[in-house]
């Protein structure tokens, strides 16, 4: 007789083993991870139909196929004395059979994935369409809406209801346009601009990210899409344009000149250094421009996210105190931010003073 693969205290040890390796497959599945099957919009929701359609269509291949194997298997086994089973070679019947079926099941999974791509190529054309620039950088997301000349980073703020019509660039590498609760992956390819769109059902913060390995950092190159009622999105609009504010206290102020010091070769501040949004460096997009390296940062005590959400700019626990890099991202991004995303194009080397003076000044730019 054979020996068993394992003794009834390994086999346990496997199962065991085995189950605890297994739950590893659904730690992806927590609360807040996005889903493509989770969706809020139209473009979204048919490529989830589709996944649906070709999931239900291969499962009952598969039960089919799989039972009708299994049963074979273990009805017809081979049993002493059994003769030969009847050979069916050459059988012009089940030949075409096996061959037109499966045909017509590819063509219904055609026609299904025809009618997506339809879906998701065709922008419905509408009066209210938002526009927005989306610029892959390394490693974070630049938007820029041309009919409102503003420039932000890391989030893309949008009204809900309306069509979005994404345009992507990238003076650098391909990088990947992915907002899973609301569209499927587009690339974005330096001299190739690809166009995007999409439809919001629903108000709420989405996590976008980059979907095209474009670096060390690729995987923290992150974005919120903001989606807002019409109102709180005209709001955002206007504050947007405005310039910065003006420092109102003295450490803030001390920030400000810290930031026309150190900052300003990567760094575009409305008010600071940059005269306007028309301030051609903020049209970074353009690829026959000299453009800022890094993130335009008029409003950005406003922002949710750090550096391609690396950190959350947690405002709230950075007021000015000696605990202030234990608290307060922002301050720990400046500390070292090479340390936090190594290979970023961010250097500075800044003491704990200019620290303080700089997150009290950006916090401060809402
Ligand atoms: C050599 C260029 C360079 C210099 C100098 C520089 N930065 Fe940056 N900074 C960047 C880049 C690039 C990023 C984005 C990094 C990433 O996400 O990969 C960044 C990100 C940031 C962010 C996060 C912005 C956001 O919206 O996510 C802040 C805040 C910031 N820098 C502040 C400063 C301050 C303050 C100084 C001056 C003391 C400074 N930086 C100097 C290049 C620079
Ligand atoms: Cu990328």
């Amino acid at each position: 007789m054979r020996k068993p693969l394992f003794n009834g205290k390994t086999r346990w040890q496997v199962v065991v083993a085995g189950l605890l390796l297994g739950s590893f497959l659904l730690t992806a599945c927590g609360e807040n991870s996005p889903s493509i099957l989770n969706t809020f919009g139209p473009v979204a929701a048919s490529e989830s139909f589709l996944f649906y359609v070709i999931l239900i269509i291969a499962t009952i291949i598969f039960v089919l196929v799989e039972g009708a194997l299994i049963f074979s298997i273990i009805r017809y086994r081979e049993r002493p004395g059994m003769p030969n089973p009847r050979q069916i070679h050459g059988n012009l019947r089940i030949e075409v059979l096996w061959t037109v079926i499966p045909s017509i099941i590819l063509f219904i999974v055609l026609f299904f994935t025809i009618q997506g791509l339809v879906n998701v190529a065709t922008q419905p054309t509408s009066s209210n369409t938002l526009e927005v620039r989306a610029v892959g950088h390394q490693w974070w997301w630049e938007f820029y809406y041309p009919k409102y000349n503003i420039t932000t980073a890391d989030e893309l703020h949008a009204p809900v209801n309306t069509i979005v019509q994404v345009d992507l660039y990238s003076n650098n590498v391909i990088h990947s346009f992915w907002v899973p609760a609301l569209t499927g992956k587009t690339d974005v390819i330096p001299g190739h601009n690809n166009m995007r769109w999409f439809k919001a059902d629903a108000t709420g913060t989405f996590l976008g990210e980059c979907a095209e390995y474009c670096g060390a950092q690729h995987a923290h190159m992150a974005f919120h899409a903001v989606i807002q009622s019409s109102d709180d999105f005209n709001t955002w609009v206007s504050t947007q344009q405005q310039a910065a504010v003006t420092p109102s206290f003295a450490l803030a102020a001390q920030g400000k000149q810290i930031f026309m010091g150190q900052c300003t070769g990567c760094h575009g501040i409305v008010g600071d250094n940059l005269k306007g949004y028309d301030d051609p460096q903020v049209k970074c997009n353009d690829p026959a421009i000299a453009c800022l390296v890094g993130p335009n940062l008029t409003h950005f005590g406003a922002r949710g996210l750090i550096a391609g959400g690396i950190l959350t700019n947690n405002r709230d626990q950075c007021s000015p105190g000696a605990d202030l890099l234990r608290r307060c991202h922002l301050a720990q991004w400046l500390k070292d931010p090479q340390g936090i995303k190594p290979g970023n194009d961010m250097v500075v080397n800044l003491t704990d003073d200019q620290i303080q003076a700089l997150v009290a000044y950006l916090e401060s730019l809402n």
